[in-house]
């Protein structure tokens, strides 16, 4: 029997985080294996918010290398740059031509995104119809993501389901594959907010390529209650239960042992063995991370990427502009 496949990516919009992490990259590196992985760097979706070319550039490659020094293997899985594969931006345009304007208003991404901002790209309202064009071209059963997509996933089953229905079978339908803990990280700094990359203050967020001393700081700063239990409350410990999570996938531990563990012992001795716990889950990734980029090896893979899923989205593509009735020459 053929293996599921698998399809994600991360925005090169920042540093990768331990949300980015947590949410979705430990899930990539366990389901490769076991399925027909790509995993793509969707530097098209970065451009929704004004990036600088060189910046973009490096963080393109910083999260090339950062997908390799978490455990991807680029034989087994492919990875690649979804601004190198052109049948992206072309299906992305045929299903923003399938949404719904009502549909994408109701995106809580697009709202938080374009609070408080006086003008705002047309690409960021957009941005799910080119995640749902991502997903498609490439018959996706499984899409490994944190839960702040799960919208956008619902939506990219909406609309194939409805390309389905006014064309013919076309598109498989997606699920999501979420973490059981961690499946969304919250801010260091207000709880009520997912952990971002592109968060304007460094101390809400760990960077997966941080230094050991500033995650120790980071973390001996974040916020918590008044209390000192170190129970699993998401409710009413907000904050705390936000780092149990991450100590529970960083240290490999379940949350009821981590309970049991500082029962009593109030929140000074956790926070210390947590900073340890996630310098230990992050360090043998920078070391490699550092070996990749003085490699000189990224290039050829995100060639040997790119060959491989242009294979797979141009046939799908041409699939579907036959069925929408297209001339295809
Ligand atoms: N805080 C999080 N907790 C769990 N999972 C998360 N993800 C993101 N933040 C968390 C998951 O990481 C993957 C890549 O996300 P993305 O790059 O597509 O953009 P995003 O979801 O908007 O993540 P960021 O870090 O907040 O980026 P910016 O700041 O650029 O928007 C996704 O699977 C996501 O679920």
């Amino acid at each position: 029997m053929s293996k599921l496949r698998v399809l994600s990516g991360m925005q090169p919009s920042g540093q990768l985080t331990l949300g980015n992490y947590i949410g979705a990259l430990k899930n990539y590196v366990k389901l490769q294996h076991t399925h027909d992985c790509y995993f793509m760097v969707v530097d098209l979706h970065a451009v929704t918010v004004p990036q600088e070319p060189e910046k973009l550039k490096d963080q393109s490659e910083a999260v090339t290398a950062l997908y390799l020094a978490a455990g991807i293997d680029p034989n087994v899985a492919t990875v690649f740059l979804q601004s190198t594969v052109s049948a992206h931006a072309e299906l992305g345009w045929l299903m923003t031509t399938l949404t719904y304007m009502g549909e994408l208003e109701r995106m809580t991404q697009f709202k938080d995104k374009a609070a408080g901002k006086e003008s705002v790209g047309a690409g960021l309202f957009t941005y799910p119809s080119l995640m749902a064009a991502d997903i498609l071209l490439y018959d996706t059963a499984l899409v490994p993501v944190g839960d702040d997509q799960t919208q956008h996933l619902e939506l990219t089953r909406d609309l194939a389901h409805r390309f389905n229905q006014r064309y013919g079978d076309t598109f498989a339908i997606p699920k999501g594959y979420f973490p059981e803990v961690g499946a969304r990280i919250m801010s260091l700094d207000d709880a009520s907010k997912k952990m971002s990359k592109s968060s304007p203050n460094a101390g809400s967020y760990i960077a997966m390529l941080d230094a050991p001393d500033v995650i120790r700081k980071k973390i001996s700063r974040a916020v918590t209650d008044s209390g000192r239990e170190v129970k699993f409350d998401p409710q009413n410990k907000p904050e705390v239960s936000n780092l149990i999570s991450i100590y529970a996938q960083c240290a490999d531990k379940t949350i009821a042992e981590i309970e049991a563990q500082y029962e009593g012992q109030g929140y000074g001795p956790f926070k210390k063995d947590l900073a340890e716990a996630v310098v230990a889950a992050l360090e043998p990734i920078q070391q490699r991370y550092a070996e990749i980029r003085s490699s000189g090896e990224l290039y050829d893979i995100l060639r040997q990427g790119k060959e491989r899923a242009e294979a797979q989205a141009e046939q799908m593509l041409k699939r579907v502009k036959e069925k929408m009735g297209y001339v295809v020459l």
